[in-house]
Parts: structure tokens; C-alpha cells; sequence
């Protein structure tokens, strides 16, 4: 007889459950969780960091989690804003999945806390598998990476209805075209909604803001 270590329904059903938790935690202390997603380089920490730069001064109170395989230079970017933050290791995961946003949030002082930024491990494949129970999700792209992302791995755009690609300044220089890019989306996920930023000089942030559903009185 063969038995195996564990059944991987057994597995993504905790992770479903734990997912759960995580979204009536955060929804019972009134805490507006964003898990950012996106390959390695694209922007992420700095897009994170122009937004609570937008935020602290509107008085929304912000913590940001940082994963990290190793290190904690994220985390650090993160606490130099003024912002709460916690480090989380993932080793070799590609990815944050519940049980670690769980321990992150169990961890985190959330008293006060409006919204809560959770930049996840890089990646384009195997961050979207993993549902953490954050209510809303970003994917950030780059313009420097060409402009085949959604063509190619369509999933991850499919499943979440807002895109930034970043780095727009340096557009000219890979060739990559924003309508492009803006059918290419509408293409594969005609609810979703498409901001081109510019987070090394802070360009886009506002339409970031917007496409939030964020307005420096509103009460979220
Ligand atoms: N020119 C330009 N550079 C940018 C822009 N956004 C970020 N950068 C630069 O790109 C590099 C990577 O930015 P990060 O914000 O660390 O990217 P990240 O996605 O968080 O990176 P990882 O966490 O390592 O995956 C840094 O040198 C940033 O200064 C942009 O819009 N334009
Ligand atoms: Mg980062």
C-alpha cells in the first residue's frame, strides 16, 4: 500500500479556511488589507511606499507586511515612511500563503490601522494560487519587461481586477505601448481597470489612488 505525506485537497482546503479567517479578521477590526503582487524589480515596495507617503498625511493609519526569502530591506523601506511593518520570512515559498499572513496579522499591532499593504513574494504564477483573505489585490508590472506579461500568463490578470504597469517613464526605451497593453487587458479581464505610473517620480499615483476608491476624507 502507498500512502502519501499529505492530500493536497486537505491542504488547500486549510489554506481556504485560514484565508477565511484572515478576511473576518481584518474585516472585524475594520482594516482594508492589499495584497500586491508582481514579478521581482517591477516596483512594488516603491508604489507601496509612494501610496502611504499619500496616505500618512490624510491621516489613515497604515502597516505594510514585507515578504522576504531573506533579509528585511523591504520591511526597512517600509519603517522609514512611518508606517507599522512586519518582516515576513518565506525561505524558498514563492509565495505568502494564509498560514503566513495569519502569523504576519497575529503578530501586527492593528489597533488603528485603516489599511494594511501585504507586498508578496515575487512572482507572476504562483502568488495568485495562494487566496490570503485580503478583500483587494494589485498586480504590478514593469514596462521594462516588454509587453507580453498578460498574453503569456494571463491567469494571474484574469483573477485580479487592477493592473499597474510601472516604470512607464521607460517605455521609449523597451517600445512597449500603453494601448497595447490596454487592450491586451480589456481582452482578458473586461471588468478589470489599468493605471500606467511612474512610482521613481510619482506619476500615476493619483489615478492609483482613484482606481482605490480613495479620497483623502473618506473613512474607509
Ligand atoms: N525608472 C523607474 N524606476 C523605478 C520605478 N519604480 C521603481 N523603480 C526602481 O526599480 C527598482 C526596484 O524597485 P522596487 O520598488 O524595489 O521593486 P520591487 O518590485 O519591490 O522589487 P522586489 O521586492 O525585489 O521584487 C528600484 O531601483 C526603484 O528605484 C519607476 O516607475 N521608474
Ligand atoms: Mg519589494
Amino acid at each position: 500500500m502507498e500512502i502519501t505525506q499529505y492530500n493536497t485537497d486537505d491542504v488547500l482546503a486549510r489554506q481556504l479556511k485560514l484565508a477565511d479567517e484572515n478576511y473576518r479578521l481584518l474585516k472585524t477590526r475594520q482594516v482594508r488589507a492589499i495584497n500586491v503582487m508582481g514579478p521581482v524589480g517591477v516596483g512594488k515596495t516603491s508604489l507601496i511606499v509612494r501610496l502611504i507617503e499619500r496616505f500618512i498625511p490624510c491621516g489613515v493609519k497604515v502597516a505594510a507586511i514585507a515578504a522576504a526569502a531573506v533579509g528585511d530591506e523591504d520591511h526597512q523601506r517600509f519603517l522609514e515612511t512611518g508606517a507599522r511593518s512586519i518582516n515576513l520570512t518565506t525561505g524558498e515559498d514563492g509565495h505568502i500563503d494564509a498560514t503566513g499572513l495569519n502569523r504576519a496579522l497575529l503578530a501586527l499591532d492593528l489597533a488603528g490601522i485603516n489599511v494594511l499593504f501585504v507586498e508578496n513574494v515575487p512572482g507572476i504564477i504562483s502568488p495568485v494560487d495562494y487566496p490570503l483573505g485580503t478583500g483587494d489585490e494589485i498586480v504590478v508590472i514593469a514596462a521594462t519587461s516588454g509587453g507580453g506579461a498578460m498574453r503569456k500568463y494571463p491567469r494571474i490578470f484574469t483573477q485580479t481586477d487592477l493592473v499597474v504597469v510601472n516604470k512607464i517613464d521607460l517605455a521609449a526605451a523597451t517600445g512597449v505601448k500603453t494601448e497595447t497593453m490596454s487592450a491586451d487587458y480589456a481582452r482578458i479581464n473586461p471588468h478589470g481597470r489599468i493605471v500606467f505610473a511612474d512610482a521613481k517620480h510619482g506619476s500615476g499615483i493619483d489615478e492609483l489612488l482613484a482606481a482605490l476608491g480613495f479620497e483623502c476624507d473618506s473613512k474607509w
